[in-house]
């Protein structure tokens, strides 16, 4: 196995129509969960996938559990809970500028989780763990599970990769910032947004922010700056990369779960790090082009297209 992931899913429901949620009366139905888009990721790249997780025994658990299995991706370490529900996510556009989520995920199957139903092989034989700060937010066993998940991954010389991921719906930013720091200091590689890093560090520069990461005891960091492509710093080498032109952001949900699904899928090919970093940056903003969390993520072929600049040049008639 390449990855292994641990997270929450949920089914995620967008009104057909722009605008608010009040005046909708047609939704999709789509599904959604950071941890489980960047194991569809990448396995839309070819790569050998499990996503760990509980989902309550219900249709939209196993709507959830098909569809992500219908992606390649292992689920033989997804439980399903008959006394907690799957968790919902509704997905309100206002406008170009205002997009606003609601959760219906308290008391979640997934929130249940805890230490015990992790299992340490499963771990062990992946190359990357893959986390995020979403799931600590969840529940005091969710953040456990976390914690016994590095430890293991650590034990076990697997290499662990975090999303702060803040979700400031899910917790305090005092509280968020106190344990994501806590739990940077534990990881291998570091993937934060440019704005979550200013809550946990304050404010910097790319660089001096960066540094900031590597000081905490982080061995490798990508910031993500938007539309400005991201700043990468491990303790051998630094820099810049551009990101890809996108001419209309459609939804920019998901775009840092295809950035991290886009980074892993380098790392797996040998890539350097600053190739993987703009892969990142490709996936990322492909991700941006269509609506929901992972309906624009990428198989390979497009993908290379997309950073060859012929891609954007299509008339599929
Ligand atoms: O990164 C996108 C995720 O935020 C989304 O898919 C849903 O997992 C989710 C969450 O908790 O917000």
């Amino acid at each position: 196995m390449d990855v292994v992931t641990l997270g929450e899913s949920m089914a995620l429901f967008t009104p057909i129509t722009q605008g608010y949620m009040r005046y909708a009366s047609m939704f999709s139905l789509k599904i959604a969960g950071a941890e489980s888009n960047v194991a569809i990721g990448l396995a839309r790249l070819g790569h050998q996938c499990g996503w760990m997780s509980r989902l309550g025994k219900d249709e939209f658990g196993k709507k959830i559990l098909n569809f992500i299995r219908g992606e390649g991706v292992d689920v033989s370490c997804v439980s399903f809970d008959s006394s907690a529900p799957t968790g919902l996510y509704f997905k309100e556009i206002v406008s170009d500028k205002e997009i606003n989520i609601q959760y219906y995920r308290k008391d979640s199957a997934a929130s249940r989780m805890k230490p015990s139903d992790l299992n340490e092989a499963y771990i062990a034989q992946a190359k990357y763990l893959h986390l995020t700060g979403i799931t600590p937010a969840l529940s005091e066993g969710c953040k456990e599970t976390v914690y016994a998940a590095i430890e293991m991954a650590k034990k076990n010389g697997v290499t662990v990769i975090f999303d702060p991921n803040m979700r400031r719906r899910l917790w305090s930013e005092k509280e968020a910032k106190e344990v994501l720091l806590d739990i940077i200091s534990n990881v291998d590689i570091v993937l934060p947004g440019q704005d979550e890093a200013m809550v946990l560090f304050g404010e910097y520069e790319p660089e001096d922010m960066a540094q900031q990461f590597l000081d905490h005891g982080v061995g490798s960091v990508v910031l993500k700056l938007g539309a400005e492509g991201a700043y990468y710093k491990t303790n051998k080498e630094s820099g810049f990369v551009k990101a890809f032109p996108v001419e209309r952001v459609v939804d920019p949900v998901g775009a840092g779960d295809g950035f991290a699904a886009g980074f892993i899928s380098g790392l797996l090919d040998g890539l350097t790090f600053v190739e993987a970093v703009k892969r990142a940056c490709a996936v990322g903003a492909m991700v941006t082009q269509i609506n929901g969390d992972i309906e624009g993520l990428p198989e390979r072929e497009k993908l290379e297209r997309f950073i060859s600049g012929s891609y954007q040049k299509d008339v599929n008639r």
